[in-house]
């Protein structure tokens, strides 16, 4: 319990709006702690009851009152305020997300921030796992100095107060000798520095290491890979329940993809208890798709329910040139019937995952209802605010490439083929209209990414390479206005440059095969 939890000042805390009177009302019964269409228990649940400024919300615990005003601040920030009940509760139980990328550690600051933001769109998971803080993976048996711990435990402070649980995780794959008993002093001895600051969420991680054992001595003792990692992880597992019978441990296998029935996987999962959870990306490292079938096949071979471990919007490693701020798609409806959770691994451009995260947060609570393009929009403007939400769109529809899909921007193509049609049935000043009016809003989108804030300077890389994209359409108007050839030289030039830039924008555009299609055109 958070005994300093006050709702009035929690709800001026997120909405900064103090024209509602605010009730709370705690009660212990089915109807608030049972959700029907999940069939779970929850402590989540809340019933929202708004009559002009009165709001009154039934809930069972802290946890659902501040769930219950982060979702009324968020209706308030939309404009989405009308009176009426509202029973909410979540379709996955654990949604969140995780630090888990190869590249630059999240700062401080931003760890703050991104947890702030997630907490008000009411995930409830994060997991600390950075891949290139020494402390995680390869200096796994050293404790952390104390200015570090001391910024951990603010985190683990962080995320009390936002009723989310924080998962500490740590990698000793890289160098652990299972058969060593030293070894595992050294994992308790760091794990019980982490609890010393109040974790009791903790994560095991073996994944991206050898297959194979590297020790003679661990080959004597366990044959298999297999079975080292099933031993650590029920030795582990008991010696944290013996530090305190509350603590929940999530692990992460070796082989975290394919389709769940692979003889790793399968005897891994039989043989370590039911209650620790078990990572996994899916059918790949990236998935396009998550399915509820798949699902089912894993729990069937390995009786855990995956909580999955979702390799979206990371863009470390060989997708380093894309930027990922699309929104999430291609997650089954009805996922949460047959898995623990979504946790979403981010990129190391922290403002611009809080994008897709907002996303992810909408299709975790409601997956059912979930609209990605609407969710989407709404994440834009909690991002980058509602004045200049509208114009960074057209540039954010650019990044529709990842593992999810490849495409090219919907908004972009959507306005030429209205210019085109206008141009066709001889309505130029409609067709240029039009033109000028898109054109518009790139120009506003290019003085926004011009400005010198965090997002902006985050998609430095991408914003250049649009920049040269809007300069070729740019020209592209004016050659359709003036049939200026000389303008044609030029314009080749800009597309040399454009493709000399290693940041992806949309799909690769053949910029000289369009513009002999639009000289033949026009
Ligand atoms: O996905 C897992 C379990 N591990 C790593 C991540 O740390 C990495 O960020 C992603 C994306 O490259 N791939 C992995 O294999």
């Amino acid at each position: 319990m958070n005994r300093k939890f006050n709702p009035g000042a929690v709800f001026e805390k997120l909405s900064g709006n103090i024209g509602y009177k605010i009730e709370i009302v705690y009660e212990n019964s089915k109807r608030i702690s049972y959700c029907e269409k999940t069939h779970r228990v929850t402590d989540e649940k809340y019933i929202l009851s708004v009559s002009g400024k009165e709001v009154k919300i039934c809930c069972s615990c802290e946890k659902g009152a501040f769930r219950a005003l982060c979702d009324f601040a968020r209706r308030i920030d939309e404009n989405n305020v009308a009176d009426g009940e509202y029973i909410c509760s979540p379709s996955f139980a654990v949604r969140g997300y995780i630090e888990g990328f190869y590249g630059n550690p999240w700062s401080h600051e931003k760890r703050k921030s991104v947890m702030e933001l997630m907490a008000k769109n009411r995930m409830n998971t994060v997991y600390h796992a950075p891949k290139d803080d020494l402390y995680h993976r390869e200096k796994w048996r050293e404790n952390y100095p104390e200015d570090e711990l001391a910024k951990l435990k603010e985190l683990v402070d962080c995320a009390k107060e936002y009723y989310m649980d924080f998962f500490w995780c740590i990698a000793p794959g890289l160098s652990i000798k299972y058969s060593d008993d030293a070894e595992f002093d050294a994992l308790m001895n760091k794990t019980k520095q982490l609890y010393s600051i109040g974790i009791r969420c903790f994560g095991l991680l073996l994944d991206d290491i050898d297959e194979e054992l590297a020790f003679e001595e661990d080959k004597a003792v366990f044959g298999e890979t297999v079975n080292a990692h099933v031993e650590l992880i029920n030795r582990y597992y008991d010696a944290l329940k013996g530090l305190d019978s509350s603590i929940r441990l999530t692990v992460c296998p070796t082989l975290y993809h394919g389709k769940g029935n692979e003889y790793y996987i399968s005897k891994l999962g039989k043989n370590i208890p039911t209650l620790v959870s078990v990572f996994w990306t899916g059918r790949d490292i990236c998935s396009r798709e998550l399915t509820s079938s798949e699902a089912v096949r894993f729990i069937e071979n390995t009786y855990h329910k995956p909580l999955y471990w979702d390799n979206y919007p990371v863009n470390d490693c060989s997708m380093y040139n894309e930027m990922h701020i699309s929104p999430i798609i291609g997650r089954d409806p009805d996922l949460y019937k047959y898995s623990e959770g979504i946790i979403s691994n981010c990129m190391e451009y922290a403002e611009c995952s809080k994008i897709p995260l907002i996303t992810f947060a909408d299709y975790l609570w409601d997956s059912e209802n979930y609209d990605s393009q609407k969710s989407w929009e709404g994440a834009i403007r909690q991002v980058i605010g509602k004045e200049n939400a509208n114009n960074f769109i057209v540039f954010a529809d650019h990044f529709y490439t990842s593992c999810l899909k490849d495409a090219n921007s919907r908004r972009m193509y959507e306005a030429f083929d209205e210019i085109e049609t206008a141009f066709k049935s001889g309505d130029k000043e409609k067709a240029f209209s039009l033109a000028e009016n898109y054109f518009g809003r790139m120009s506003a989108c290019r003085e926004y990414l011009k400005r010198d804030l965090p997002i902006c300077r985050e998609l430095k890389k991408w914003s250049e390479k649009y920049f040269v994209s809007c300069d070729i359409m740019n020209r592209i108007f004016e050659y359709i206005k003036t049939r200026d050839e000389k303008l044609i030289e030029d314009l080749l030039l800009l597309a040399e440059k454009y493709e000399a830039m290693p940041a992806r924008l949309s799909n690769d555009v053949n910029i000289r095969a369009e513009l002999k299609n639009l000289q033949n055109f026009i």
